[in-house]
């Protein structure tokens, strides 16, 4: 792999493409960055689908990780902190390789005007960066979607690290898209870990690919960018909802659908909704209409729906089905920590480094503050 070096040494972009021929003309400028060794799967997993109209770009504070990964930019971060070796686990190590190399995610974010960023919370870079990304791209006047798993609950510390994280990501992304990595235990149960793990990171890049391409390429329905903010530019938490069945039988589609949210949240009280359907060259509108129905009719009468469909025609008579649910009630896990945080008392997580039992305090990583743009 070729290595450049950039005039900012904490940085080495792994690629050959260069910072300034980042540019889209007539499209938005959309970004999809994974984040640690979780969001950079899925990264991997969206560059194979071959998505047009997005860039993809990998981050992390491990090399050898890294170095497996296909995306259209791969960015090593915090060379000078950790060597390329990684955090081992600690968020607060990964916030400072941000720090770091801020120049160059400056560089990078400053055009976007869509960005998704993915994450697996609950180990230390994702965990660390993903909020800090997402901050960053704020500044910049982005829309920002953030994308993140929550850990199996038998990773018990990692819960409480995730916590931490998802409560930062929130703060600075104008959607959460929250996916349970637990619910693989229904969905997948007797898959291998990594295949099951796939399975999650599949349909992260489906939906991502979904979108994009709907506002980028032309579709049976498009979306443009404005109903793409309409909804997540303010969707607070959100999850996913995935179907799939044939052109005979839509209602299976969407029942699937309905039983099969990523989150263990009730989608009821959801205010808005992005759908997107693929189908094979015989997929009727009337369909493409019927399951949109069938999977809104829950929702608020005021609810801000927006469908946008595909044709694929190598699906044949398969459709799938992929939807957000924005303005969901914060899950159980997001709630527990706002009172820790409210409460200075409570504000204590385990030690996230060194193995003790001890706790320590969850500053700074509660606290942190990116120091300002010069
Ligand atoms: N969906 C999905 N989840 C994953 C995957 N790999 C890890 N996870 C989950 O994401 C959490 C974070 O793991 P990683 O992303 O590997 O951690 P990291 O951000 O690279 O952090 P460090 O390696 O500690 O710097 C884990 O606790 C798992 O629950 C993956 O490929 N897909
Ligand atoms: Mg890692």
């Amino acid at each position: 792999m070729e290595e450049l070096s950039t005039p900012d040494e904490s940085v080495v972009t792994l690629d050959s493409s260069n910072l300034s021929e980042i540019s889209f003309s007539a499209n938005p400028q959309i970004l999809v960055i994974g984040c640690g060794g979780a969001g950079n799967n899925c990264v991997n997993q969206l560059h194979k689908l071959d998505i047009k109209g997005a860039q993809t770009i990998a981050i992390n504070t491990d090399k050898q990780h890294l170095e497996m990964i296909e995306a259209d930019k791969k960015i090593l971060i915090g060379t000078q902190v950790t060597n390329g070796m990684g955090v081992g686990g600690d968020p607060r190590i990964a916030m400072k390789c941000v720090d770091v190399s801020r120049p160059v995610l400056d560089e990078i974010l400053c055009e976007a005007e869509l960005v998704f960023i993915i994450a697996g919370m609950g180990g230390g870079t994702g965990t660390g960066v993903a909020p800090l990304i997402a901050e960053i791209a704020k500044s910049h006047g982005s829309i920002v979607v953030g994308i993140a798993t929550t850990p199996f609950k038998m990773e018990r510390l990692r819960m409480r690290v995730a916590q931490v994280g998802l409560i930062h990501l929130k703060k600075h992304a104008n959607s959460l898209i929250m996916v349970d990595n637990n619910k693989l235990l229904k969905i997948a149960p007797k898959l291998p870990m990594q295949d099951a793990f796939k399975v999650i990171d599949n349909l992260i890049a489906e939906i991502v690919h979904g979108i994009t391409e709907t506002i980028t390429q032309p579709s049976l329905i498009n979306l443009d960018f404005a109903d793409v903010k309409a909804i997540m530019g303010n969707g607070g938490v959100a999850t996913m909802l995935f179907g799939e069945g044939t052109t005979a039988n839509p209602e299976t589609i969407i029942k699937n659908a309905l039983k099969n949210p990523l989150l263990d949240t009730n989608c009821k009280g959801a205010v808005g909704a992005l759908i997107h359907i693929t189908g094979g060259d015989k997929m009727s509108l009337q369909i493409v209409q019927d399951i949109t129905a069938g999977i809104t009719h829950r929702l608020d009468a005021n609810a801000n729906i927006i469908m946008g469909a595909s044709v694929k025609p190598e699906l044949g008579k398969r459709v799938k089905v992929l939807t957000i649910m924005t303005g969901l009630k914060p899950p159980k896990m997001l709630c527990p920590m706002d009172d820790e945080i409210r409460d200075p008392v409570r504000r204590r997580i385990p030690r996230i480094h060194g193995g003790s039992s001890q706790d320590t305090d969850l500053e700074p990583f509660d606290d942190y503050k990116m120091p300002p743009t010069k």
